[in-house]
């Protein structure tokens, strides 16, 4: 028990109770891991002594075309994956850097390599699930080597007789994999703009089901240490809308100086503060579990009118801007309420206007100063948009927008009564009385 001897000697100063709990452990696993290197846990990891099994961890990425908002969603599908895994194993997530997004176009800054806790508040994250930053685990590993590459795809021949069922075979790749193995042995691609990472295996796995489903294949066929789960969108909730499925939502909060960012507008133009509008926020989100119906929000409607790729695609869910702009007036009018805050993706030039066709009432759009736009680059800037849009009395979102779909969910956690969030505006392709979103009450 080679292995059960050097943890003892790194973990001496450990309570004699936990050592004897956790060698026991370690003899159990050991029948299946036969090589597991040893490192000092990360002071962030938030190891526990019951939990002191070795550290697996795992990573995972998103189709490079897929945009931000989608991905804060398939994070969730992954951390509830670990949550489960970690019944059996002591699995630590690693946080995918953000970078190369197709709609963070400002020029003049690097938006890559970008670690979560610019985005998130790390902590919160860690309260549902233990993360770490992928430059952390560089270091813990210390090097970028990945055990393996486990790339999701779908059966090449489809559902079988027409039907979906969940199943999952390991297949040869449907599409050639842009990660080439060199003549080193080493896989090296597109490791988040880090060079010097790889991976030491690939493979690829047709999948249907959800993320929950891979547990057993990551704890029975695999027992590599770190595992990357590719093209992770693959995979569906476990439990879409249940209490497993908010847990994740709530523990993903955003970084506290955006917040502090956004609090600062609302109170210096939209006359809105947390006493005021009863949104306050606990610093642990397992404490806050405001009843719906509670939050009142600011004196302002707040909006998200998704512009660019949607307008330009002609999606039946773009409202044109006299279109949007009528909507806005009539629901000012019916709440008594003069100011309206505009987050967008348009171009100046549309949101000028939209501002004519809002006259009367005061028009407010987030506009960074260069300071915050260069710490936070795009998606911080949008994120303050979103935050800025969960704290409005009203909200008004684009159909099919997973950006406007997470300010649904933040107001939610906020406390909001469904009526003041669930709206969305009517494409020009869709009559004046379009279905409403679909509404998910939180489950605590
Ligand atoms: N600042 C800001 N950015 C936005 C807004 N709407 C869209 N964007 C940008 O465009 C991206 C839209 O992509 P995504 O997050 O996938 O949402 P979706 O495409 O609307 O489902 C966002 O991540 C932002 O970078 C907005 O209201 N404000
Ligand atoms: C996992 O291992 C089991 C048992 O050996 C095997 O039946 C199954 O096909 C494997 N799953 C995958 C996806 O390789
Ligand atoms: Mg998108």
């Amino acid at each position: 028990m080679a292995a059960s001897a050097s943890w003892t000697l790194t973990w001496k100063s450990v309570q004699i109770s936990c050592l004897i709990l956790f060698i026991v452990t370690i003899q159990v696993r050991s029948e299946t891991l036969e090589d597991d290197l040893l490192f000092a846990p990360g002071g962030q990891l938030n190891m526990k002594m019951g939990q002191a099994k070795p550290q697996r961890f795992l990573l995972y990425d998103v189709n490079p075309g897929e945009g931000f908002n989608l991905r804060r969603d398939v994070y969730m599908r992954i951390a509830n994956l670990v949550k489960k895994l970690q019944e059996r194993d002591n699995w630590v997530l690693v946080l995918p850097p953000w970078g190369r997004l197709y709609h963070w176009k400002s020029r003049n800054m690097q938006q890559v390599r970008i670690p979560w806790s610019t985005f998130f508040d790390v902590e919160s994250l860690n309260r549902h699930v233990p993360v770490v930053e992928f430059e952390d685990y560089m270091k813990i590993t210390g090097e970028g080597a990945i055990d393996e590459h486990v790339y999701l795809q779908s059966y090449k021949e489809g559902w079988t007789n027409g039907k979906w069922e969940e199943r999952m075979h390991e297949r040869e790749c449907n599409d050639p994999p842009t990660y080439q193995k060199n003549g080193e042995g080493k896989y090296r691609g597109w490791y988040w703009g880090y060079s010097e990472a790889y991976a030491r295996n690939f493979r690829c796995l047709s999948i249907q089901g959800s993320a929950g489903d891979l547990a057993p294949f990551l704890t029975k066929n695999i027992t590599a240490r770190s595992v990357m789960i590719d093209r992770a969108e693959t995979v569906l909730h476990d439990t879409f809308g249940r209490s497993d499925y908010w847990e994740a939502r709530r523990s993903l909060r955003f970084a506290k100086p955006l917040r502090d960012i956004g609090d600062e507008f609302r109170r210096t133009y939209l006359d809105s503060s947390d006493s005021k509008d009863k949104t306050p926020i606990l610093d642990d989100w397992r404490e806050m579990k405001p009843t719906a119906g509670s939050a009142k929000g600011g004196p302002y409607i707040a909006v998200h009118l998704r512009r660019q790729d949607f307008a330009r695609n002609n999606r039946k869910e773009v409202a044109s801007l006299p279109k949007a702009a009528t909507h806005i007036k009539k629901k000012l009018k019916e709440l008594k309420l003069k100011k309206v805050f505009v987050a967008t993706d348009a171009p100046a030039s549309e949101i000028d206007q939209l501002k004519v066709h809002l006259k009367g009432y005061e028009v407010y759009n987030y506009i960074p100063p260069r300071t915050v736009h260069d710490r936070f680059m795009d998606g911080g800037v949008a994120i303050i948009d979103q935050w800025i849009c969960a704290h409005a009395r009203y909200f008004i979102g684009t159909g099919q927008s997973t950006f406007t779909f997470r300010i649904f969910e933040e107001r939610q956690l906020l406390g909001f009564d469904t009526k003041m969030t669930y709206n969305r505006f009517c494409g020009d392709g869709e009559p004046t009385d379009c279905d409403p979103p679909s509404v998910w009450a939180v489950v605590y």
